[in-house]
């Protein structure tokens, strides 16, 4: 009898606190994760509440509702290692002919992914999950708990923003994003990952402490920009991948999108063809229509930087 009620304690506890200690709990559990569920269902109501007042909130941008439906019934909340875990009920199957992208409002790897979509023109519905508050089921669809997920009417999941955008492109027909020539194509790789600086530089700024001193950081940007702006000015080319938008541009995007609402505008004032680069991108459909408006994007951040489970829905 000590070990059951020693575990359950523990398990209280830890359900109780963060997503991470949740899960190492369940892993550890194994098989007997089901009948600790059901136990804590049975004897303690005011957990079963909480778990699941923590539920996702299903949230616009076409959010369909079908994913954080609460089940009537507390004791359904399962666990996970092998699912069942706690947590709002899954959404269904995805239904033919559209596919289905986990994503969160504000995010810019999702956004790369809803790009692909637009300039795509393929049939989607957005699944937002409250990343301060993640349903437990979402660890089912990426085990790293990250957005954004794919999943097709096969039920494949694919995860990864630069892999769900490759897949795109790839599985569906239009508009062709990336280059067949295997030269083209390293290129475009290769931008990319003289990028790949850029967004944990533009994290460090947005998460610097009691508003410290971001000038060393703004330098290092600037830096990163002007490996970029070379690029541009050796190909010649308005876009990174030639005179038109491609694969790479919309990859990239994202963080440029944020610099003036960062405040960061000035990181790009010695880069004119990048700035141009930035204009010209502003003129795309798919980019224009999923701009985020600042205002949002700053109450969101307030947010979010507190770690509140509002911020996800800021604005909504
Ligand atoms: N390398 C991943 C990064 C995705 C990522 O960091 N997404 C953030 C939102 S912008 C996330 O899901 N964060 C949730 C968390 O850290 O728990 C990708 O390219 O998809």
């Amino acid at each position: 009898m000590a070990l059951p009620v020693a575990i359950l304690s523990y398990a209280i506890v830890v359900v109780l606190s963060t997503d991470k200690e949740r899960k190492r709990l369940y892993r550890w559990l194994g098989d007997l994760t089901p009948a600790v569920d059901r136990y804590l269902c049975r004897i303690h109501p005011r957990t079963v509440s909480k778990l699941q007042a923590g539920t996702h909130k299903p949230s616009s941008q076409g959010s369909l509702g079908t994913g954080g439906d609460l089940h009537p019934d507390p004791c359904h909340l399962r666990a996970a290692g092998a699912p069942p875990r706690p947590g709002s009920a899954p959404p269904g199957p995805v239904p033919q002919g559209l596919i289905r992208v986990y994503s969160m409002r504000f995010c810019p790897f999702a956004q790369r992914t809803l790009l692909v979509l637009k300039a795509k023109g393929i049939g989607h519905e957005i699944i937002n999950i409250n990343l301060k508050n993640k349903p437990e089921w979402f660890f089912t669809k990426n085990p790293f708990g990250l957005v954004p997920v794919l999943e097709n009417s096969q039920g494949q999941l694919i995860y990864e923003s630069a892999i769900t955008c490759e897949y795109l492109d790839e599985a569906y027909p239009g508009k062709k994003l990336l280059p067949d020539d295997p030269y083209e194509k390293a290129c475009q790789k290769m931008v990319f990952q003289l990028f790949s600086k850029v967004p944990p530089l533009v994290t460090s700024f947005i998460r610097r402490q009691n508003n410290e001193d971001g000038s060393g950081l703004k330098e290092e940007l600037r830096k990163e920009f002007s490996k970029l702006e070379e690029v541009l000015t050796n190909k010649k080319t308005t876009f990174f991948g030639g005179n038109s938008l491609s694969m790479i541009d919309y990859l990239i995007w994202p963080w440029f999108e944020r610099l003036e609402v960062l405040e960061l505008n000035e990181c790009v004032d010695h880069t004119p063809k990048l700035k141009l680069w930035m204009a010209a991108m502003r003129e795309d459909p798919a980019v224009s229509s999923l701009l985020i408006e600042a205002k949002a994007f700053r109450g969101f951040l307030d947010l979010y930087l507190q770690n509140s489970p509002e911020a996800c829905d800021y604005g909504l």
